[in-house]
Order: structure tokens, then sequence, then C-alpha cells
């Protein structure tokens, strides 16, 4: 299956946070890391009052269901020491979200695909863009059409780093 992660970090020294993270999402067992994007440097959303963030998507091959995957990103995020329960829209070192798992849709209190705030947020779109422009996202539209419409709208800014 094909999965695409987001990667997030605004603390701690947050590029070599993404860095580390990519180099994990490899190593994540049944899984491959088959492209990343560039890294992307977003104003925050949420509170105002935190640093800037650095932001990416992954694309893996797994052969782990959904909600194992999700268990094995939230193993990452601990262990690159994210303090789960602080601020829900606060500074975080790592955050890593299931953005898409092949076409699936479903919603719970767990898990929800596609994420529920992937088509309105620049620093999950831009970065998808660059590694999977044709791609659907499932009752929503092309990641191009998403991205382009994001990007007409004033919304965050969010500038590819490297
Ligand atoms: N803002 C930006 N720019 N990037 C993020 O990854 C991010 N993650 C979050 C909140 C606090 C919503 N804001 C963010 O969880």
């Amino acid at each position: 299956m094909r999965a695409y992660i987001g990667l997030g970090s605004n603390l701690a020294d947050p590029i070599a946070q993404i860095q580390a993270a990519l180099i994990a999402l490899d190593q994540i067992p049944g899984t491959h890391c088959v492209r990343h994007s560039s890294l992307y440097r977003s104003a925050p959303l949420g509170s105002k009052d935190q640093p800037a963030y650095v932001n990416a998507v992954a694309a893996l091959d797994t052969g782990l269901a959904a909600l194992e995957l999700l268990a094995e990103l939230q193993a990452i995020e601990q262990r690159q020491g994210r303090v789960r329960g602080a601020e829900r829209w606060g500074p975080r070192t790592l955050d890593l979200d299931l953005l898409l798992y092949g076409d699936t849709r479903c919603e719970s209190e767990i898990l929800s695909l596609p994420h529920p705030r992937l088509h309105e947020r620049s620093f999950v779109l831009y970065p998808l863009y660059e590694i999977a422009p044709d791609i659907e996202v499932p009752g929503q539209g092309s990641v191009r059409e998403l991205a382009e419409r994001c990007c007409k709208q004033d919304t965050l800014s969010c500038e590819r780093l490297t």
C-alpha cells in the first residue's frame, strides 16, 4: 500500500528532527520510504507565539495496516521526545500525520482518512504537490487542484528550504 506521511517540527533543531524522522520512517518493519519532499519553512498555524515550523511529506510503501502504521508513527514521535497532551495547537518536537493510505476513507476517533485538514494546509499540500501532484485525495480532488486553490487563498507562508 502507498501511504503519505506529513512531518512537522518547530522545537529542538527542527531540520535535524525531520531528517532523523525520514530515516526512522524507512526503518519501520515491512515499510520503505520511496520518496520524500524537500524541507519547507512555514509560519505556525494555531498559536502565533511559537517558532516557525519545518515541514515535509514522505511517500511510503508499506505492508502494514493503517492502524499498525499509525502506531509506528506514534512510537517514532515518542522516541524523538514528543510530549503528548501538551498544548493542542502549540509547539512540538515532531508531529507525524498519516495523510493518505491508498484510497482509504474512514472516520474514527483514532484515525480519519484522508487526514481531515490536509486540503486546507499549505505546509502539507506544497510538499505533497512536489512529490505526487497527480494523485487523488479521495473525495476532494487532485493534489494539483487542491494546491492551486490553497495557493490562491491568502494562506500561511510556506517556502522551500532545500
Ligand atoms: N503549523 C505549521 N506551520 N506546521 C505544522 O506542522 C503545524 N502543526 C501543528 C499546528 C500546531 C496546528 N501548527 C502547525 O500541529
